[in-house]
């Protein structure tokens, strides 16, 4: 049993409004915390900034029943969620400077003895980071026994599309600053979570976040390596794949047009810089699944320089899909967005008919490109010499007889014809 009433959760993002809905849900008196004025003003009236299943329904009860509320300011609480984004920069190493701002805005808080928990992916040692910033502000919570505060590490594994089932039902592994601490936060998410809760040390339980994405990211770029080596030796892939998965320990996933979201395409990042000379292969993996899309640009090339020598006329691409994965409407560090972008650089005098059945506008980096428009399925592979396939969203595969006689760049293996015998 917890002895935790309240908490402040600090960061109202994909993780943050979800955790903060699902403790409000069992019961706890929860704050929470964005430096968004609208991101606050939206949580306040029981609305959601995001497209997330389910999760409107839990804030808008949450807030009705006056146990979420939301501001720019942190509170007091019992205990702390900070919640906030890890990105990288230039040179790919960890970006902490929003851990280090939410430990500096909570500390101003503490009475002492609050658990604060780091739930933001992270590099190993940032927890312990975390804690140095915090006790830099309040030496006074300091003692002899090493600090009157608990801290632990709690990673979010749940998948975008399935948060609110997934924080049920998943397992959670806590890393604590000490046991007392590990088990102070296994306490407080019992309140919600069904799955185990696996104790350890902050570090291991920060490494294990990224190992689970460093683990699919090295897996999809085998993936992706064997579709290149499979287009120079006329095989096709998804068949190859299909056959070799029916051995019992093998289980190859899926090649695409690259690697998109903002966990798996980073988070590997945080494991090579904290590791430069042994993280050889999580390495090459990042560097596989980046290249990819100029790969499927080289293919897209082929095709056009047929279309040029047969027809004399700059070819008309459909670009299918601007989504990072299937039948959602996001398209944060897309692949397919990335390549739609780049057709429509390199191909200045085509016309690119871009298609995203999800989204009702082109995000600005592609509306500024003059030979580029929005279109229905249909109508663009109607138009088209070369249909690229980009995202396996599920009305596409359906469509495909209206590409027969064209040129397929099929990313995805939606239309794929198998067997090929
Ligand atoms: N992809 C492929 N081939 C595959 C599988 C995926 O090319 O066989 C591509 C997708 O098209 C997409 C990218 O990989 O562009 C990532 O998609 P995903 O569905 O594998 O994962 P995410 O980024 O939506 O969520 C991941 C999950 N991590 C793991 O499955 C290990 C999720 O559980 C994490 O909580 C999330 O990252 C996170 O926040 O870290």
């Amino acid at each position: 049993m917890t002895n935790i009433s309240s908490i402040a959760v600090v960061g109202l993002g994909y993780i943050g409004l979800p955790t903060a809905a699902i403790f409000a849900e069992s019961g706890l008196r929860v704050h929470g915390v964005d430096v968004s004025q609208k991101t606050v003003d939206a949580v306040n009236h029981g609305t959601v900034p995001f497209v997330e299943p389910e999760l409107g329904d839990y804030v808008e009860r949450a807030v009705a029943a006056g146990r979420l509320t939301a501001s720019v300011e942190t509170p007091a609480a019992d205990a702390y969620i900070v919640a906030v984004p890890t990105p990288f920069r230039q040179d790919k190493s960890p970006d902490l400077s929003y851990i280090e701002a939410a430990g500096r805005t909570l500390a101003a808080q503490l009475r002492g003895s609050e658990l604060i928990i780091l739930e933001s992916t992270s590099p190993p040692g940032a927890t312990e980071r975390l804690a140095e910033v915090v006790y830099g502000v309040r030496p006074d919570l300091m003692d002899e026994d090493g600090g009157s505060l608990d801290f632990a590490h709690c990673p979010e594994r749940v998948l975008p599309g399935k948060v609110m089932a997934e924080l049920v039902t998943n397992d959670r592994i806590v890393g604590g600053s000490s046991r007392g601490a590990a088990e102070r936060a296994r306490d407080l998410y019992l309140l919600f979570c069904r799955g185990d809760i696996l104790l350890t040390n902050t570090r291991t339980a920060e490494m294990a976040k990224l190992v689970e994405n460093a683990f699919r990211d090295v897996n999809i770029a085998f993936a992706n390596e064997l579709s290149m080596i499979c287009a120079g030796l006329d095989i096709d892939v998804w068949e190859l794949i299909d056959l070799a998965n029916h051995h019992p320990r093998v289980n190859i996933l899926q090649p695409g047009p690259g690697v998109g979201g903002h966990c798996i395409a980073v988070d590997p990042w945080f494991i090579v810089d904290a590791a430069p000379e042994a993280a050889r292969l999580i390495r090459s993996a990042r560097e596989i699944n980046d290249a990819k899309p100029g790969w499927v640009i080289q293919q897209v090339k082929a095709a056009a320089y047929d279309v040029l020598q047969s027809s004399g006329e700059p070819p008309v691409i459909a670009a299918l899909g601007l989504a990072f994965k299937p039948n959602i409407d996001d398209l944060r560090e897309s692949p397919a967005l990335d390549i739609t972008r780049q057709l429509g650089e390199q191909f200045p005098d085509s016309r690119i008919l871009a298609v995203e059945p999800h989204v009702d506008t082109l995000p600005a980096g592609l509306t500024s490109l003059p030979n580029l428009e929005k279109a229905a399925a249909r109508e663009a592979i109607e138009a088209a010499d070369i249909v690229v396939l980009l995202v396996d969203h599920a009305p596409f595969a359906e469509l495909k007889e209206l590409a027969a006689g064209k040129h397929v760049v099929d990313t995805r293996g939606q239309w794929r014809q198998t067997p090929g015998i």
